[in-house]
């Protein structure tokens, strides 16, 4: 089952990562604007020898409390980094970019996927991504970072998520995006209590069932941390991902976003092996 992005193709039908490249400046300890691409690039490369498939570039940060970032900033960041990946290695590059100018310009800059966290809720978005014609990945966000994370309420997590989604799915296919160029995230952790994020996840196989393909992101996020021993390091919360990436792809996700590539990757083999091609 292959997903068509731009000029090239992705067999879904085995699981596949999507390594997390950050361009903010707090994920650079030297962070001089001139050498970014260059430690970008180092970065790319090595999560594609370890199994990524995709790359997603993001230049603002969604954690509670973050500083906004211009458009110029966003560009900034994020632009060079997509010209060079794309420009340089085999790999799908998604943008991580709820801003209607990012949009056009990272697919002008030779990105193959939108993946808006607001699922193209802003302002001129859903516009730019028909104009652009790249396929998108929607995701839910109950409220707004910032605020989602302050007692979030649900009847029904799962049904709300789904809802939610099969009605952006209908507005974006309103405006003119083709159905298969569609993919659905859950979101984990944005406005989500650490009860509604298990909810979702033992209950995944209810968003795979909607008929798109899923892609879940839990990598060292805090409902990841939560279950672990006390204060563990982002990077300490690597092997609990890749459990939830396992739990994720068995349930149906076909696209896994993760920081440890190489452990997702491995761990994912596991499911695929299990499962065999286009047995999900
Ligand atoms: C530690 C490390 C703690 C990372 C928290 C985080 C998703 C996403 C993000 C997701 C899709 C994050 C851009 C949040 N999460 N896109 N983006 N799905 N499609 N937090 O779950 O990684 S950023």
């Amino acid at each position: 089952m292959n997903f068509r992005f731009r000029n090239k193709a992705l067999d879904v039908s085995v699981p596949q990562v999507m390594g997390i490249l950050n361009v903010t400046p707090d994920s650079f300890s030297d962070g001089g604007l001139f050498d970014r691409p260059d430690v970008a690039l180092r970065h790319a490369e090595s999560m594609i020898a370890e199994g990524a498939s995709i790359l997603d570039v993001g230049g603002e940060s969604t954690r509670p409390g973050a500083t906004p970032v211009s458009t110029q900033e966003e560009l900034d960041r994020v632009l060079p980094v997509v010209r060079a990946i794309a420009t340089s290695l085999d790999v799908i590059v998604s943008v991580d970019t709820s801003n209607p100018i990012v949009i056009s310009e990272a697919a002008n800059a030779g990105a193959h996927l939108i993946n808006d966290v607001r699922a193209l809720r802003r302002e001129g978005a859903l516009e730019a991504a028909v104009a652009c014609g790249l396929p998108v990945c929607l995701m839910h966000m109950k409220g707004e970072p910032g605020v989602m994370q302050d007692q979030p309420i649900y009847d029904n997590v799962v049904d709300e998520v789904s809802d939610f989604l099969l009605r952006r799915v209908q507005d974006v296919m309103a405006a003119g995006i083709p159905k298969d160029q569609i993919l659905l995230d859950p979101g984990f952790g944005f406005g989500k209590s650490l009860e509604h994020n298990y909810q979702l996840l033992n209950r995944l196989e209810q968003i795979s069932a909607l008929g798109f393909p899923v892609l879940t992101g839990l990598s060292r996020k805090r409902m990841i941390a939560a279950i672990l021993n006390g204060d563990m390091s982002p990077e300490q919360r690597d092997g609990a991902s890749a459990a939830a990436a396992v739990i994720c792809a068995m349930k149906g996700a076909r696209i896994v976003r993760a920081h440890d590539v190489k452990a997702t990757w491995e761990a994912l083999q596991v499911v695929r092996a299990t499962l065999g091609e286009g047995h999900v």
